[in-house]
């Protein structure tokens, strides 16, 4: 394993500090400079984390930003569009949101979601501001008082309306809100959707990457566009949605984060009084750490998601198998997940530039090294590993995770994902959520000089 830095730690703070500077439109802070030009949701937290190491009050504005597209049913939208940018596909247009009566006027949106790692942010954005003391603990302390209901409601509209038989596991309609795309995972439902006449459509993603190989292909993305049609046909009603989408599937790693983060907004529900809240957060999290659990393959002793429409589980050699380490569980789960991590299939496997997660198994007949969700090594994902690690005590795969992560962010290019066995970074390069994972790995390490 090589873990010698080929840039100091203030040369890789520095540039990845640059990236998000790069990306910030004054209060947003786009996921990337060409590809992505505008905020998604999930980015916007894990960037909000980055910016914390570095400015609070930004980091504040970036989940302001976002709180403030939150639809009144308390829906967080996956895309929040700038005004700046036409420059992607689907934009606010295709979506069809105008005539959704739960979107916030004057605010572009999409009509779907992520998972909410927001908590998270805010937790992390409350304790830098702890930390540095003076105006950013004032304005941390105020954006936690001011920002909890709308959070609490993201997370009640997500335990009610996409969990609404309480089975501790979310329910997505498109494969964009797991955030794993083209993942394997999404093969057995994607088969099974019969795309209806989409309208003829120009992709822009497609100009933005070195290889369109990297990228899911057209007929992937007629029925991307089909799902949201079908979403728009019933102005995105939550109930008529359900019934007319043809993509309804249990999502393992959402409902994971939904656990974790549920465990955080009630810690800080708790700190500025809301215990009955946090009380019913703690329940959140329970339900849908159990559900989590409930989820595991006996054979390969992965996480898996369940396919509502086909009435089956679907198992893959994917990195959201890992879920449990994420909604934490009971220590014999949590064991054997770790072991499998550190493995030759995961970590462990000896083609690795870097010992870190590929998103496909390389021993599964689906991996597929240079493409988006089917291969590559997502470097904000295994920033959300280490933080569980961190949480559940498990120092040493936190300490291997950093190090790895350190050693392969040390190119500067910040990559939006990169080639498991060569470390060459895919996609867009300057994505915004790589470098802040690189800044939260680097932490206050920075101001240490060595002699
Ligand atoms: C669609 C922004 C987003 C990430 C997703 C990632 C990719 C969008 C796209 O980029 O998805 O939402 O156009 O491919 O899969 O996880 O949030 O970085």
């Amino acid at each position: 394993m090589n873990t010698t830095p080929r840039v100091s730690v203030q040369d890789l703070h520095r540039a990845a500090a640059e990236v998000l500077r790069l990306n910030d439109l004054g209060t947003m802070t786009t996921a990337a400079p060409n590809l992505y030009p505008h905020m998604w949701s999930w980015d916007a937290a894990f960037v909000a984390i980055g910016l914390a190491r570095i400015n609070v009050p930004r980091a504040i504005t970036e989940l302001r930003t976002l709180l403030a597209a939150q639809w009144s049913t308390g829906m967080i939208p996956h895309i929040v569009f700038s005004e700046n940018s036409t420059d992607y596909f689907p934009g606010f247009d295709r979506w069809g949101t105008e005539s959704a009566r739960a979107r916030p006027s004057g605010i572009k949106s999409s009509g779907i979601c992520q998972p909410p790692v927001h908590a998270i942010a805010l937790r992390q954005i409350l304790d830098r501001g702890r930390a540095n003391g003076g105006a950013d603990q004032e304005a941390a302390e105020t954006f936690l008082a001011e920002s909890f209901d709308g959070w609490l409601a993201w997370h009640r509209w997500l335990a009610t309306v996409r969990d609404p038989d309480a089975a501790g596991l979310i329910e997505i309609h498109h494969g964009w809100e797991s955030g794993f795309d083209n993942s394997p995972r999404w093969d057995g439902p994607y088969a099974r959707v019969q795309a209806g006449t989409v309208p003829a459509f120009t992709r822009r993603d497609t100009l933005h990457v070195a290889d369109t190989g990297e990228r899911p292909d057209d007929s992937e993305y007629t029925k991307y566009l089909w799902l949201v049609q079908q979403m728009a046909s019933v102005e995105y009603d939550d109930e008529a949605v359900r019934n007319v989408v043809d993509f309804r599937v249990r999502d393992v790693f959402f409902s994971a984060i939904m656990a974790a983060a549920s465990d955080v907004l009630a810690a800080l529900g708790e700190e500025i009084g809301r215990s009955s809240d946090a009380g019913e957060l703690r329940d959140f999290a329970r339900r849908f750490r159990d559900g989590v659990a409930s989820t595991i393959d006996p054979l390969s002793g992965l996480a898996r998601d369940y396919d509502i429409l086909a009435g089956e589980w679907i198992s893959t050699d994917t990195v959201s198998g890992f879920a449990p380490l994420v909604s934490g569980g009971g220590e014999s789960l949590l064991a054997a997940q770790r072991k499998l991590l550190l493995g030759p299939d995961w970590m462990g496997h000896p083609g690795l530039r870097f010992p870190l997660p590929p998103s496909t198994s390389p021993s599964s007949a689906a991996f597929r090294p240079r493409t988006y969700w089917r291969g590559p090594v997502w470097p904000f994902l295994n920033l959300l590993l280490g933080w569980a690690s961190q949480r559940d005590g498990q120092n040493e795969i936190y300490q291997a995770l950093k190090a790895a992560s350190l050693d392969q962010l040390a190119d500067l290019r910040f990559g939006e994902y990169y080639e498991p066995f060569t470390g060459e970074p895919l996609g867009s390069l300057n994505q915004a959520w790589t470098a802040a994972a690189c800044l939260e790995w680097i932490g206050p390490d920075w101001q240490v000089r060595t002699a």
